[in-house]
């Protein structure tokens, strides 16, 4: 997407076992705001999601950006194996099985798209390859801050 071009804010280390910094993986996020950590495509390997809320330089930041799903494997996390979903100043994100097919949606709320806080939060649906843009559903959404409440026992 807009990487490459624009810089990550924040990289965040993750920790794998013990902490030494020889187990330290460094994921690039964007201004990150919130983490959930879930098997969301039911590999067996625990995936992480970044929900970023700005990217860009710090005098010059953009609302549209991308949350990030990095998907974990063997060979733990690398920027190769995730997927980029678009998002809108987002500040939470919920993992929720909604559709009752084992794997969860991910939700990402939104806040403001940079020039409207009349914007669009997404249901990203899950599936055996994760997360993509293609299957997704939206939602409008205005100047969300607060986190997303999933209603409802689904588990
Ligand atoms: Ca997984
Ligand atoms: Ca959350
Ligand atoms: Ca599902």
């Amino acid at each position: 997407m807009m990487e490459g071009t624009i810089q990550p804010l924040v990289s965040i280390g993750v920790v794998f076992g013990s902490f030494s910094s020889s187990y330290t993986s460094s994921l690039p996020t964007y201004a990150c705001r919130d983490v959930e950590v879930a098997d969301v495509n039911l590999d067996g390997y625990e995936d992480i999601v970044f929900i970023n809320h700005v990217q860009g330089a710090a005098n010059n930041y953009v609302y549209t950006t991308s949350s990030m799903v990095y998907y974990g494997s063997s060979g733990g996390f690398s920027v190769n194996n995730r997927d980029d979903l678009l998002s809108y100043g987002a500040t939470d994100g919920e993992l929720a099985d909604l559709n009752n097919d084992g794997y969860p949606e991910l939700l990402i709320n939104a806040y403001y798209n940079g020039s409207s806080y009349e914007t669009t939060a997404y249901i990203h649906w899950g599936d055996p390859d994760g997360y993509d843009a293609g299957g997704r559903t939206s939602i409008p959404a205005v100047g969300m801050v607060n986190g997303i409440q999933v209603v409802g026992a689904f588990e």
